[in-house]
């Protein structure tokens, strides 16, 4: 890769030609099915599939091509024609397969055969579904003898809500919530916040209310690479006249202007919106003190001269103000400029447009939940919409940007480990049994007894669980000494190349491909981030005969290991998902009323949400001010000037730990994702040059090692004392105890690092 690396600005808009151009490479560079451009045409449409990128929202009037290009490139990724088939296995060992990087193990191809290990020859072996399911039942048995407590069921945040609803079931019946979700390194911060400032875990937006926002505040969010078909509804909006104001460490492109590729006028004119009025490069970790900041200007603004604050609603809706208040009063203009990295100035302006906008809306993504104060930073948002009754109308609200398409989903229907939030005793009554009420793992939990050796299974539906969470060489030394390990995935990654003692690697069909069983073709759902309800309907012929869908394979392996129960209809359910949709209607009347019926509505149906007509399931019964945890969201390293705060991020050329390729466009970093992003001051600083090779090292005090070398540095328009590189590459650096209060998601936008020349540095010329 070496020999192509370019690192220079990049100086068009988000979307635009350089969409178009990327695309191309990449249906291309994929071999995608020659069916996988008409694909691109039934992309979220009404009867079409759901895209299995992002989890932002359809509009029930969709555009002629209601895709992006990560969408896109999501699409031609599954529906590649190359393929991992048992010869291929043949003829990589294992141990040689881990010294392959990420794009090169998923670019193989799906999986084809269901594929036992064999640890004498190293090797992946085909092997048939029933041996597969005998093994793996009989394996899960002999670990629920011993404590059901000792597998974990994980999901990544794709499967659909009949595939989800089922896998919660077979863990609980199995006798645990051990139910981890990719969830839980990611927005479960939001589903710990929001229940206990507005009384639900999910966003209050809708989709329409990008039409009615005359302001909307952008929080570490990225949606040019990570939800671009929201730029859309942000370029409607700037062109409206709506301002949008954002807070982000990084000037990213999405957030400063766009082309819509679908556009042909606006392609042939080139012109692009403005899209952020206003950017304010926050430091990591420093929005707790900006928000702080603002309000703290309002409530001054006020006190000066009334007419800011939303009287009536804060007296009629809210409760805690004064203590919030008093807060903000206590801060001094001196820390909340320190911490936050910006001007009195600023936030006084910023805190001026949110005062002059009527209705006003809060997006967010992972700046906020990745951080130690992630929860306090999710409700400080909150309050500071709050403070003008910007919850419970048009146009406002509080917007969390879900990652995975159906995580928000797979929370509805059960899969958590928090046996509190799911309607035990329905699932009792219908299936006739004594469900685990103790508290189940979540992904940090997981991965510590893993570490500890405290778990002998661990079922993953979907995901790259090992490649996607913290401390990854603990993790790796760790994990083969599972008994059970079994992966139910479409392509080959790093998870798969440590096993136990008896591992399997399950092919299933993608959501894109055509599900056919006993009673026809299947379709499945899906929950947006807006909290709408899907079907999705796949189009393209499944890969290889071979595969089984991911019902199917939940189902098999809940016979295979569970006691019969003549009271769940495995069988049945897999022969008409419509049967399971039945199931989660009855477990769930007030979302899932007429789910059969409804999931066919254009844009989906909206689950009700409370706080859109102000009604607070809350412990006050009104939507609660919280006192913010601390200015800093970040972990204290003290006053260590050494120590800079490293943010894992995502380029524009991946999906998580699915690594499409080595261009991460808009910021320019071309041919590598080895680079670490630092503010030229910190460059000189530490005597170090651009272009050189760097280590960086995690700076705790617990004495676990974790370094990464091989880091360029790329001088960029960064806060002094944060420096940006990729994720999953940097998770050797993230330390597992360091997660969200709260949520437990892990911290992985301020990790604290020391950077120092490599020996072997070289000094490569400074590209263009
Ligand atoms: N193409 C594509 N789409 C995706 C994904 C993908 O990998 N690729 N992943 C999906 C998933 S699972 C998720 S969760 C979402 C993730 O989407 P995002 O939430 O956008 O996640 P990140 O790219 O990790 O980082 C978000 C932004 O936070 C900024 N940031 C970092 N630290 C801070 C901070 O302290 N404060 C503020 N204000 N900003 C900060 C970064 O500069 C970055 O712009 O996207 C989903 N969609
Ligand atoms: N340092 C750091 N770590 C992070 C993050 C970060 O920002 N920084 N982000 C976190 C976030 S937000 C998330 S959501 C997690 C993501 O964690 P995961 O959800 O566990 O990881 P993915 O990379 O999305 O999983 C990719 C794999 O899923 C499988 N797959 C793809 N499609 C399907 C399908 O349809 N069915 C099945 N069964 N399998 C499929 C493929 O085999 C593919 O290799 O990572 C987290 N980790
Ligand atoms: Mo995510």
């Amino acid at each position: 890769m070496n020999s192509h690396i370019r690192i220079r600005r990049y100086e068009g808009p988000a979307g635009g030609w350089g969409s178009v151009q990327s695309l191309v490479q990449n249906a291309v560079k994929s071999r995608a099915r020659s069916y996988s451009l008409a694909a691109l045409a039934q992309q979220n449409k009404a009867k079409g599939f759901a895209c299995v990128s992002c989890a932002w929202s359809k509009p029930a009037k969709p555009n002629p091509a209601e895709f992006c290009e990560n969408g896109a490139k999501a699409t031609f990724w599954e529906l590649t024609g190359r393929t991992a088939t048992p010869e291929f296995f043949a003829a990589h060992t294992v141990a040689e397969l881990r010294t392959w990087d990420d794009y090169h193990l998923e670019a193989v191809g799906r999986l084809t055969q269901p594929m036992r290990y064999d640890h004498l020859l190293d090797i992946y072996e085909p092997v048939s579904w029933e041996v597969a399911f005998e093994e793996i039942g009989r394996e899960l048995k002999a670990i629920s003898v011993d404590d059901p407590k000792k597998t974990i069921f994980y999901a990544s945040g794709r499967a659909s809500l009949e595939t989800s609803y089922m896998y919660q079931l077979l863990a609980r019946l199995y006798g645990n919530n051990n139910l981890p979700d990719s969830s839980n390194m990611c927005h479960e911060t939001t589903s710990v916040a929001l229940p206990e400032v507005i009384g639900q875990p999910v966003g209050s937006v809708r989709l329409s209310d990008f039409d009615h926002a005359d302001a909307i505040f952008f929080f570490g969010h990225n949606p040019g690479s990570n939800a671009p078909r929201m730029l859309h509804q942000l370029q409607e909006a700037a062109k409206r006249g709506c301002v949008i104001v954002t807070f982000n460490p990084l000037r990213e492109r999405g957030l400063e202007r766009f082309t819509n590729p679908q556009s042909p006028v606006e392609m042939l004119t080139r012109s692009e919106t403005k899209i952020s009025h206003r950017y304010y490069q926050v430091r990591s970790g420093g929005d707790i003190a900006a928000m702080t900041g603002m309000c703290k200007s309002l409530f001054e603004r006020e006190e000066a001269s009334g007419g800011i604050l939303d009287h009536g609603f804060l007296a009629e809706h809210c409760h805690g103000l004064d203590d919030f208040r008093l807060f903000c009063e206590q801060q001094s203009w001196d820390a909340l400029e320190a911490e936050s990295g910006l001007k009195r100035a600023d936030l006084e302006e910023a805190a001026a447009i949110y005062a002059q906008s009527k209705a006003v809306m809060g997006v967010y993504g992972m700046g906020l939940t990745q951080h130690k104060h992630g929860v306090s930073s999710v409700q400080t948002l909150v309050n500071l919409l709050l403070l003008r009754g910007n919850i419970g109308r048009p146009g406002a609200g509080i917007c969390p940007v879900r990652g995975h398409s159906n995580v928000q989903g797979q929370r509805t229907v059960g899969i958590t480990e928090k046996p509190h939030l799911v309607p035990l005793e329905r699932l009792a009554e219908m299936y006739g049994f004594e469900p685990p009420r103790e508290e189940g793992l979540t992904t940090v939990d997981a991965c510590r007894a893993i570490i500890d050796g405290d778990i002998r299974g661990f079922v993953g539906l979907g995901g790259n669980f090992l490649r996607a969470v913290p401390e990854t060489s603990l993790m790796e030394d760790a994990w083969p000494r599972m008994r059970l390990t079994v992966q139910i995935a479409t392509k080959l990654n790093r998870n798969h190349l440590f096993n136990g003692d008896v591992a399997y690697l399950l092919p299933c069909l993608g959501r894109i491909e055509v599900d056919m069983q006993a009673s026809g073709q299947q379709v499945v759902t899906i929950e947006d981030s807006t909290a709408c309800v899907h079907a999705s309907k796949g189009r393209a012929h499944p890969i290889s005969k071979h595969l089984l869908s991911e019902a199917k394979i939940v189902a098999e392996i809940a016979k295979a290991s569970l006691a019969p129960n003549a009271r769940v209809p495995w069988d049945e359910w897999v022969a008409d998902y419509g049967k399971v949709r039945d199931a989660i209607e009855a477990t769930y009347p007030d979302i899932f009323k007429s789910f059969n019926e409804r999931m066919w509505t254009p844009g989906g149906f909206e689950r009700p949400l409370g706080a859109n007509v102000r009604k607070w399931k809350t412990d006050t019964g009104k939507a609660n001010f919280k006192v913010p945890k601390a200015l800093s969201a970040s972990f204290d390293t003290g006053d260590q000037p050494d120590v800079m705060r490293l943010m894992t991020l995502r380029s524009n050329d991946q999906f998580n730990t699915t690594v499409y390729g080595y261009s991460d466009r808009f910021r320019g970093v071309e041919g590598t994702r080895m680079i670490v992003f630092m503010n030229p001051a910190d460059i000189r600083r530490f005597g170090l040059a651009e272009g050189r090779n760097v280590t960086l090292q995690t700076a705790t005090s617990d004495n676990v090692p974790r370094s990464l070398s091989g880091l360029r540095v790329v001088a960029y328009d960064i806060p002094a004392g944060c420096c940006g590189a990729y994720y999953p590459e940097c998770n050797v650096l993230v330390p597992l105890e360091q997660h969200a209060e709260g949520s437990k998601v892990p911290a992985g936008k301020s990790v604290p690092v020391r950077v120092s020349a490599d020996a072997a540095g070289v000094r490569l010329e400074a590209a263009e």
